[in-house]
């Protein structure tokens, strides 16, 4: 069973280390002080298009160096032929949103969330997308909750998150379509979620050409059951320490699978749909998928595309929003036992309107041991929920060279200002004053940041929604330019 002893020595190591008993604990009101500033390099945004919903992700396919492919949240992936002159009208390339159980409403979380093409896209075809489905079976169910709190009350589940496989073949145009043979795509997994949000989603190849996916820690607050959720009812889908921390559940973690047949390193899944790479670092573990844990919604991550770095945010509930450097197997990034660098409570089982009870007590650099801290983080007086971006490896933006570009969804939440955000991510340590982050613009922005993109040249694009349009709010993706220094 060393599945279990792991799991029961994961959660061991911090939970002693934070027996200091709630009565010591004050709620830190200000946990980061210095406010983020204006930096020397400034961007302007050039609109490329305006004929998208809920733009997610922008990524590119091998063979296609003139497309930017976007996950539109509402189930549809566009390519944008970037050799035409902007605005561009987008073409779809697949149409998912038969499936999904989402999204309902701007603030839904569910839907088409992530996608990526194969490392061998020209001769395989083959793309990998992330959706929010109705229930139905999955290979991973949530954990069962036995708290008296649940007594009478339902454990439903709110939908599945699913990763699929589709065979992309070109027309006479060289336009892409979904294989008419494959129409319903080949599902690789799927794990049950709690409630409606954190659901991650996103996908990428690493430079050992596994597909990494994000999944958040099934939604609601604290990650902890019988907290009044936001429905009235209390909180299940989150039994013990909370699926952050457990080994047993794909909640709450960076994962890391073999999906191409055609590749047969590794260990065959259960399903027999997919591999587990050799190196995971929990092979005999109840989820032999699991690469990184301790994340609440590493909603958007990436990889350097010049020396292979990780970099996995994660989305802070109360007060922190940090940049996490992936640098090992097996690494632990601390959610719900700290938010950032910061030791977090996650109090009792009230909601305190649209906050929970839970609080930052301490700040706590290093500290519990087996913890890994971010690399740069901020509070939420400067934001609300990070979006995730690149580290620069483009040409046209000189002052942004090695630099970790990414954002906040919004100045207050969902009041329509997203930020661009940088710091320096060649001189990465913990959180010090050489990762201090700069805002990209003088102000905020007027529309809600909700991704980024990367093109195959390196170039960024900022993906947003709430963008006034002809017929009401649109989404839009916007090129970043350097304008200043
Ligand atoms: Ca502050
Ligand atoms: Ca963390
Ligand atoms: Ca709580």
């Amino acid at each position: 069973m060393a599945g279990a002893a792991v799991t029961a020595l994961a959660v061991s190591l911090p939970q002693s280390a934070l027996a200091s008993g709630p009565s010591t604990r004050v709620p830190i009101d200000d946990p980061i002080g210095p406010r983020i500033q204006q930096g020397p390099v400034q961007v302007d945004l050039t609109t490329i298009t305006t004929e998208v919903t809920a733009p997610l992700a922008g990524i590119t396919a091998p063979g296609h160096p003139d497309e930017l492919f976007i996950v539109d949240q509402v189930g549809t992936l566009w390519s944008l032929d970037l050799t035409a002159p902007a605005p561009v009208s987008p073409t779809s390339v697949l149409d998912v949103s038969g499936l999904l159980a989402g999204p309902q409403d701007p603030k839904d979380e569910r839907g088409f969330l992530g996608a990526a093409f194969s490392p061998d896209f020209t001769t395989d075809g083959l793309v990998y997308t992330d959706t929010s489905e109705p229930l139905g079976p999955a290979e991973h169910p949530l954990r069962p909750s036995t708290d008296a709190c649940l007594n009478g009350f339902p454990q439903t589940p709110d939908h599945v998150d699913v990763i699929r496989e589709w065979h992309l073949v070109p027309d006479a145009s060289g336009a892409l379509h979904v294989d008419p043979a494959l129409p319903a795509g080949r599902k690789l997994l799927s794990s049950e979620h709690p409630q409606a949000n954190h659901n991650a989603g996103d996908m990428h190849f690493g430079p050992d050409r596994f597909l990494y996916v994000t999944d958040g820690d099934g939604g609601g607050a604290d990650d902890q059951n019988c907290q009044t959720n936001f429905d009235g009812n209390p909180m299940f889908g989150h039994p013990g320490i909370g699926n952050g921390q457990s080994l047993d559940t794909p909640l709450g973690k960076l994962l890391r699978i073999n999906p191409r047949q055609t590749d047969t390193r590794g260990t065959l899944s259960a399903n027999g749909a997919f591999r587990n790479p050799p190196g995971n670092p929990f092979p005999n573990g109840a989820v032999p998928e699991i690469y990184s844990y301790g994340l609440r919604n590493p909603f958007r991550f990436s990889f350097d595309r010049d020396n292979g770095d990780l970099w996995v945010p994660d989305v802070g509930q109360n007060d922190i929003e940090e940049v996490n450097l992936v640098s090992q197997p097996g690494q632990n990034f601390g959610w719900h036992l700290k938010e950032g660098t910061f030791l977090f409570d996650a109090g009792g089982f009230q909601l305190k309107g649209a906050r929970s009870d839970a609080f930052v007590f301490a700040q706590s650099p290093g500290t519990p041991a087996g913890l890994t801290d971010p690399v740069a983080q901020y509070d939420h007086d400067d934001g609300t929920a990070i979006i995730g971006g690149y580290v620069y490896r483009g040409a046209s933006m000189p002052g942004l060279s090695g630099h970790y570009v990414f954002g906040d969804t919004s100045r207050r939440l969902n009041n329509g200002h997203g930020r661009l955000l940088a710091f320096d991510s060649d001189r990465r340590s913990l959180v010090t004053a050489a990762n201090t982050i700069v805002e990209l613009r003088d102000g905020p922005l007027d529309f809600q940041l909700i991704g980024f993109g990367q093109d195959s040249a390196g170039e960024l694009y900022a993906l947003v929604f709430g963008v006034p349009g002809p017929n009401g709010p649109t989404g839009a993706v916007m090129r970043l330019s350097q304008s200043r220094q």
